[in-house]
């Protein structure tokens, strides 16, 4: 297994470069956007050229985040891959397949995550699953070049560290959390811009999703555990796509003594999609790693092929057992 490196180490290997891609997991969430943004101008600031492509579109309220307009969405790797490119440096991917990318070992990696249990599969790997969002991994890189970072960089990274602490809520919003919001914001990041982009650009659709996701809610082990899911009919009813689902799991969140919420989503038939978030020590990701997937100890997903029906029976003992044994 390849060992992990430093700041100092990430550093020197970067300045060797001169065209990096930068890419993330499926799905990206405001951590991974505002990584990518932030590192790319690290980089451009080093004399390096960017491209940032994503597999998955952007989460609709941040598509405005300024510098996610350089985001290309694609299915495929751009036609000067990987001969134009000396470097590929993936924001918070655990695993390499997690970029929805193949072909991507074909230029050498550098690995920038916080989760846990990560497969450094880089040439570099800068991992530290002690950090509340790897935006502030990517904010400890700028300090240590030294470069300093815009307005437009340093909101990219308040709103990595923002989205992914839950506004500072959740148990990793920590001291060097908040102390890296607080050098983010003296360097001129906007958190009204950001709270406006993350929770008031919803879409209609996702507002009547949530009515029919809401009318599904399922109370479980005397009442820790919150159940709601939503099926292709929901999606139709709604007029709702795929992404209009961010905000759903927050709100059973929010019921008094809800310990586990479980969100349930199939969009087409084959797989669904499941969202778990817990409290305090209750660890999510062990049920989901169970099914294939991963995450963080109160906030983890994974997929579980068949119907919601199927998905639902498989997924509710593992998670009955957790609150039994807690
Ligand atoms: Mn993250």
């Amino acid at each position: 297994m390849n060992r992990d490196h430093t700041t100092v180490e990430v550093l020197k290997r970067l300045r060797r470069c001169s065209r990096v891609l930068i890419t993330g997991h499926r799905n990206p969430d405001g951590d991974c956007l505002g990584s990518a943004i932030g590192f790319a101008e690290l980089a451009g600031k080093l004399g390096i050229e960017t491209s940032i492509v994503f597999r998955d579109p952007l989460p609709f309220g941040l598509r405005e985040l300024p510098g996610a307009e350089a985001v290309i969405i694609a299915e495929t790797l751009p036609e000067d891959f990987p001969s134009h490119y000396d470097l590929v440096a993936t924001m918070e991917c655990p695993g390499l397949d997690r970029t929805g990318f193949d072909s991507l070992h074909s230029v050498p990696i550098l690995n920038i995550d916080h989760h846990k249990a990560n497969d450094r599969f880089g040439e570099l790997n800068f991992l530290d699953e002690d950090s509340p969002a790897a935006g502030e991994m990517i904010w400890r890189l700028f300090e240590e070049a030294p470069v300093q970072p815009s307005p437009q960089a340093a909101t990219a990274l308040f709103a990595a560290l923002s989205t992914d602490t839950g506004d500072f809520r959740y148990s990793n919003a920590t001291g060097n959390a908040f102390r890296a919001a607080a050098e983010m914001v003296e360097w001129g990041a906007d958190p009204t811009l950001v709270s406006e982009l993350v929770h008031e650009r919803r879409t209609l659709g996702s507002v009547r999703l949530l009515a029919e996701a809401l009318s599904t809610l399922e109370m479980h082990s005397s009442n820790q555990l919150a159940v709601i899911e939503v099926g292709p009919e929901a999606f139709a009813r709604a007029g709702a796509q795929g992404s209009d689902t961010d905000q759903i799991v927050n709100l059973p969140r929010s019921i008094s003594g809800v310990e586990i919420v479980a969100f349930l989503k199939q969009t087409d038939s084959g797989a669904v999609r499941i969202s778990l978030r817990s409290r305090g020590t209750i660890d999510v990701r062990s049920v989901a790693v169970s099914f294939g997937g991963g995450g963080h100890t109160n906030a983890a997903g994974c997929s579980i092929d068949g119907d919601l029906g199927t998905a639902r029976d498989a997924l509710l003992p593992g998670l009955k057992a957790l609150l039994e044994n807690n």
